[in-house]
């Protein structure tokens, strides 16, 4: 009795001497369709990304880090609610999770931030798409900046006609305007002054999104002067990769607006293509820079942690394709750093990570109240041992049956009518060689499989856009609702 007395009034005394012990800020930055072509993550030679890259020497750089769905909507979903596309079915660009029954009232990793006492905040894409409308979206943050997306754009586009419908977004290239005038650029300065304004004696959780990298892939020629107009900027592909990928790989991205890499070859856009994506990734980095400028000025920085990441990786005619839905790394691989407090400096590791690691990793960081729920893992203890060991490999899904799983050393790849592929990513970074059928690889294979998702749910209901079915019985796969058969020219 009298030490609990005593104790009430040590608490009384230290609350009265000094300031309220305030839990550490969270700036969550997004950058959309961003692969590994950045300084940090080493996945191109020539990226030039100086803020990323000053942000990773204060802090810990995944660089086997990979998403659960290589495409917009079910990558967010995942890694905002923790739990793996197979769990929810949401695989496609529909539906909006908040539509189904079961998802409806889940606390999401900002609402969870919000229970404990953190002002919310976001602007540009974190959720894919409009969250329900203007009256349900304060459920989902307290405080609403600008939505961002691609900001001035051209009167028509800038390159030809694009194959499979000529979709708008299919178009990069330079046009005059100003940075300012840009989705990502407004988006930054939001971000910049809810730092400045932020009460101190409540913590944030700022969410921004960039747009770019996403197509349409357009910038002022000053982004493009950082890139030599020659092929040395051109990735490494090898021809008639897909000789050893099994057909069903294909299904994946049956029919899509992004074009093949024949037609950017045939039509001379490969150069500019792969340089209008270096030049927008060079303009979102340098918004990050504003972003992490800001939070130093305010004197924030010790007191925040930042995580930096991309919903999936783009092939830039890598397997002979652009764009993403595929179970390759170049697919799923994602940029994914921790700065902050708890966070070791300048580190790197090769354990795998996956994107719905972020949830667990930020409440262990924050120290919140623990979630049960949650299907990821918590990063924590590579962030204080880059050499810590995680024994689960990042596991990636793209439509019921079909997951990618990537260990340390291997990337093992499973589709719905049964066809796999195996590469060694030590000795073939590339994934060039499909070495699945090599019976030294049996036990290898073996320990990758075990890992196949348990729970593999069919699609949600109402979902849409880039869904995959597959019916075992007839061997036909329906892509967007359309028959796929074993004879069926590969649309280009
Ligand atoms: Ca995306
Ligand atoms: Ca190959």
């Amino acid at each position: 009795m009298l030490c609990a007395l005593f104790c009430v009034l040590c608490g009384r005394t230290e609350a009265a001497d000094s300031p309220k012990p305030v839990k550490p800020n969270v700036l969550f930055i997004a950058i959309d369709d961003q692969n590994d072509w950045i300084g940090a993550f080493g996945g191109h030679p020539l990226a030039k990304t100086p803020h990323i890259d000053r942000l990773a020497k204060r802090g810990t750089v995944f660089l086997n880090a990979h998403c659960n769905a290589p495409l917009c909507n079910p990558s967010r979903t995942s890694l905002m609610l923790g739990l793996r596309p197979t769990t929810t079915g949401i695989y496609g660009l529909a539906p909006w999770f908040r539509t189904l029954d079961e998802w409806k009232d889940r606390v999401t990793l900002p609402q969870h931030f919000k229970a404990h006492g953190y002002k919310t905040y976001t602007s540009g894409k974190i959720y894919h798409g409009g969250v329900g409308g203007p009256q349900k979206r304060q459920a989902e943050f307290d405080v609403w900046g600008p939505a961002g997306g691609i900001g001035v754009k051209p009167e028509k586009k800038l390159i030809g006609p694009t194959p499979m419908g000529n979709n708008p977004l299919m178009d990069w290239g330079v046009f005059p305007h100003k940075d300012e005038d840009k989705g990502d650029y407004q988006v930054a300065s939001w971000t910049v002054e809810q730092i400045k304004n932020a009460p101190k004696d409540e913590p944030f959780f700022i969410a921004a999104g960039f747009f770019l990298p996403h197509v349409p892939c357009y910038a002022t020629q000053k982004w493009f002067d950082l890139y030599p107009d020659d092929d040395s900027v051109l990735p490494p592909v090898l021809k008639n990769d897909r000789a050893d990928t099994p057909r069903f790989s294909w299904y994946l991205h049956w029919n899509l607006p992004e074009p093949r890499l024949k037609w950017v070859q045939e039509n001379n856009q490969w150069r500019n293509l792969v340089r209008s994506y270096l030049a927008c990734t060079s303009f979102v980095d340098a918004q990050v820079g504003r972003i992490v400028e800001a939070l130093e000025a305010a004197g924030q920085a010790d007191n925040t942690i930042i995580v930096l990441w991309g919903d999936h990786g783009w092939h830039l005619g890598e397997k002979g394709i652009t764009g993403k839905n595929t179970l390759w790394d170049r697919g799923t691989k994602v940029p994914l750093l921790f700065a902050g407090p708890g966070v070791s400096n300048a580190a790197r590791t090769t354990q795998p990570a996956e994107l719905l690691d972020i949830y667990p990793t930020l409440i262990d960081l924050c120290g919140l109240k623990p979630r049960t729920v949650l299907e990821g893992l918590s990063l924590v203890p590579q962030l204080k041992d880059a050499q810590a060991k995680r024994e689960r490999p990042a596991i990636t899904s793209h439509n019921q049956g079909n997951h990618g799983i990537r260990s340390e050393r291997w990337r093992y790849i499973h589709y719905a009518d049964g066809s796999e592929e195996l590469y060694d990513m030590k000795n073939d970074p590339n994934e060039w060689t499909n070495v699945v059928a090599k019976t030294e690889h049996a036990s290898v294979i073996t320990e990758h499989r075990r890992w196949l998702p348990k729970i593999d749910l069919p699609p949600a209901p109402n979902s849409a856009h880039r869904v995959l079915t597959y019916d075992k019985a007839t061997d036909e796969a329906i892509w967007e609702g359309k028959t796929v058969r074993r004879t069926d020219a590969i649309p280009e």
